[in-house]
């Protein structure tokens, strides 16, 4: 009984992770470097990037540097204006937005000899569902009967989630309907 209850909380708390923004660190163990001729465009395809997801970049400071180029720029490895230049050798980037999101070393000969990154940022394509206006939230805080095949373990984990959830759904629909009373 035990096991299978923290069995479906394991679960659980995985499929939320699924969910949860993800870290990438450029080059993976490798880093941002000239060493090893890493193939950052092959790096960027084995990536789902997404917003919200962080990017880093680990590099040895006195000899790399971190610029955030146009397309433009990219394409004929210009460093000479960067949009923005980065240069502690721990360079956190947060993906606020979708499309390509193009970095290049700007010191001389690098970009050529291939270091330089493009993030593409993709809209999700998944049927998640969209999230439900507060409104709606607050007006059917009724939890999903269980389906009559689930065994008992699955009812008791799920009620310990959903009760905190129900308690909070109805104090938020209290407060609802006193500011209504109000006005
Ligand atoms: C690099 O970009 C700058 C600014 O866009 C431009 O003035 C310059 O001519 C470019 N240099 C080369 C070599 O293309
Ligand atoms: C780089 O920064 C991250 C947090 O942003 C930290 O977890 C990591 O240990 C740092 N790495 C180095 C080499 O300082
Ligand atoms: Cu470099």
């Amino acid at each position: 009984m035990a096991f299978i209850e923290k069995a479906v909380v394991f679960l659980m708390m995985t499929a939320f992770q699924v969910s949860n923004s993800a870290v990438h660190k450029v080059g993976d163990s490798a880093g941002w470097t000239i060493i090893g001729n890493i193939d950052y465009k092959k790096w960027a395809a084995t990536k789902n990037f997404q917003v919200g997801d962080t990017i880093i970049f680990e590099y040895n400071a006195k000899f790399h540097n971190v610029m955030r180029v146009t397309h433009g720029m990219y394409k004929s490895c210009n460093a000479s204006s960067p949009l923005t230049r980065m240069s502690t050798g721990n360079d956190t980037i947060k993906i606020t937005n979708y499309g390509h999101h193009l970095f290049l070393c700007g010191v001389p000969g690098h970009c050529q000899a291939g270091q330089k990154v493009d993030i593409n940022v993709v809209k999700k394509v998944s049927a998640e569902a969209p999230t439900p206006s507060p409104i709606s939230a607050m007006a059917s805080p009724v939890p999903p009967a269980p389906s009559p095949n689930n065994g008992a373990p699955f009812i008791v984990v799920k009620g310990a989630l959903i009760m905190p959830l129900l308690a909070l759904a109805l104090s938020s629909y209290a407060s609802l309907g006193i500011s209504l009373l109000v006005n």
